[in-house]
């Protein structure tokens, strides 16, 4: 995909390349299938395709930052120092979005929104938000239980796949007892309550 310049200065293939810096192969090629996942989800919804891919090559940025760096950068913003309980699952999309920002000069703030939104959700997601959150459940390589009907709710409804997605998130967090962030149930009580 050609970009614009508007949202990076940055090609494609050198975002790819600073994204790649960042961690393992093995979650580059989650990247690129999240990347995969976005475009054809943003085709399908009317979302713009060149903030899909700058957003989804850049959601998982942070994610192998070391703690002690992460609980640094966490207690030197204006990040709620509560976080610091939640671990790196809940921290890499949070301290992920200021990095983006920081360090690939990445300013747009939908995309930065979809980044910090991309593990928890939140109650008022924009479309790039929802596409973001989807394809990182979805994307080709994801092999747990519900993947497949949630991969058919998404050919059908965005908001649809938002609220499944949400629901069975917070059932396989309940059913092996981990720490439910407050923003996990702002999301719940938003897509999935009737
Ligand atoms: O970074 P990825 O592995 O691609 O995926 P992700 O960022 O969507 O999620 C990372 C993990 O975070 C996933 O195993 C689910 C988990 N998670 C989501 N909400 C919460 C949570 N973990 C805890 N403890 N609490 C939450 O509220
Ligand atoms: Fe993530
Ligand atoms: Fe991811």
């Amino acid at each position: 995909m050609e970009y614009s310049k508007q949202y990076t200065k940055h090609t494609r293939v050198e975002l790819t390349s600073l994204v790649a810096a960042q961690m393992s192969d093995k979650r580059f090629q989650h990247v690129l299938r999240v990347e995969t996942k976005a475009l054809e989800l943003a085709e399908k919804y009317h979302v713009d395709l060149e903030k899909a891919s700058i957003a989804a090559l850049t959601h998982d940025y942070a994610k192998e930052r070391p703690d002690e760096e992460m609980i640094a950068i966490i207690m030197n913003s204006e990040i709620d120092n509560e976080i610091i309980r939640y671990g790196n699952n809940i921290w890499h999309g949070v301290v992920g979005s200021r990095l983006v920002l920081k360090e690939l000069g990445i300013s747009n703030q939908d995309i930065l929104n979809a980044i910090e939104s991309h593990t928890t959700g939140r109650s008022n997601m924009s479309e790039l938000e929802k596409v973001i959150y989807v394809a990182d459940y979805i994307e080709e390589g994801r092999n747990f239980p519900v993947v497949e009907e949630a991969r058919k709710i998404a050919e059908v409804s965005l908001d649809e796949a938002v609220a499944f997605e949400t629901k069975h998130t917070l059932l396989y967090l309940i059913n092996n007892q981990n720490k439910i962030y407050p923003k996990t149930l702002e999301t719940y009580n938003a897509w999935v309550v009737k």
